[in-house]
């Protein structure tokens, strides 16, 4: 099932085979943030790096990261070399129990959410998000292989109907993460996302639509319909999308570009798997 999904994909292809991404030349990052641009997903294999290093791999290839507003402390039950300012780790790093850091990323969502906090942004800045595998569960809750899913978005865009496409094209609609306190969310200006978005670097229109919390405008005060508007549209996107599933090995570092994909966790068992996965998202200031 999972390679036939695979098959209709341009996303998840594999790139920088056999290199260290903590040794690369300017040329390697450049071919590399190409092929990101160019499949939305790619995936770097077999790599063993702390999370310093991780982060040193993000500012060279990316650019800066801005600054914290307070700075993170050191976790004594978990390894150093897993820890730094930038880094999150998801799943249950301090080892078997019911408890997983990132359940609510296993519903469908687009990670951009987040960086209108970052001033001076255009809504449609490329963000990249990096997900390291250092540890990972042998299998699903479904006894499948474990994985992360991604729905092409640029493909969603091309594959709607024309007059759906014009009347998406008319449209924005206000986004907030769907995972977060309510008085962090007060902190970050509410920001009106384009529906069809055009990618900053390839020029393709595709769909945004952010995670089920998103209001179009104008629908500001009628949530049941905004909800409803969002389900509808994103059940239309799954019928026409295929979903690509990446089937995680240790040592993937797996990379996507927000502006063109949607993406979710799957659960697995936490009592009977650890999974330690650093987490590190970042704008490309190149292009923005
Ligand atoms: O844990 C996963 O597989 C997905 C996590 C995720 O959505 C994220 O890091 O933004
Ligand atoms: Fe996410």
């Amino acid at each position: 099932m999972v390679l036939s999904t695979q098959h209709y994909s341009r996303l998840g292809v594999e790139a920088l085979q056999g290199c260290n991404v903590s040794n690369l030349t300017n040329q390697q990052r450049q071919e590399f943030k190409e092929s990101l641009w160019k499949h939305g997903v790619v995936v770097v294999r077999q790599q063993n790096l702390t999370a310093s290093q991780l982060e040193e791999f993000a500012e060279q290839t990316f650019g800066n990261f801005p600054p914290r507003r307070a700075s993170r402390e050191l976790d004594p039950d978990i390894s150093p070399d897993l820890q730094s300012q930038h880094v999150y780790i998801l799943g249950n790093p301090k080892g078997l129990t019911q408890d997983v850091v990132g359940k609510f990323a296993w519903q469908w969502h687009h990670d951009k959410d987040l960086v209108p906090v970052t001033e001076g942004l255009d809504m449609n800045a490329l963000y990249v998000v990096m997900l390291y595998g250092v540890k990972m569960p042998a299998e699903g809750e479904d006894g499948l292989p474990h994985t992360t899913e991604f729905l092409d978005m640029i493909d969603a865009y091309n594959n709607l109907e024309p007059q759906l496409q014009q009347q998406l094209g008319q449209m924005s609609m206000y986004h907030s993460p769907p995972f977060i306190s309510k008085d962090a969310e007060a902190e970050i200006p509410k920001k009106l996302h384009p529906i069809v978005s055009t990618h900053k670097v390839t020029g393709k229109k595709g769909l945004y639509l952010g995670s089920d919390t998103a209001i179009p405008l104008g629908m500001e005060d009628k949530p049941e319909e905004a909800k409803q508007f969002w389900q509808n549209l994103f059940q239309t996107v799954l019928d026409c999308t295929p979903v690509y599933s990446h089937v995680w090995q240790p040592g993937d570092i797996l990379f996507w570009d927000n502006s063109q994909v949607m993406h979710r966790g799957t659960p697995y068992d936490p009592t009977k798997y650890q999974r330690v996965a650093l987490r590190l998202g970042i704008v490309d200031r190149s292009v923005n």
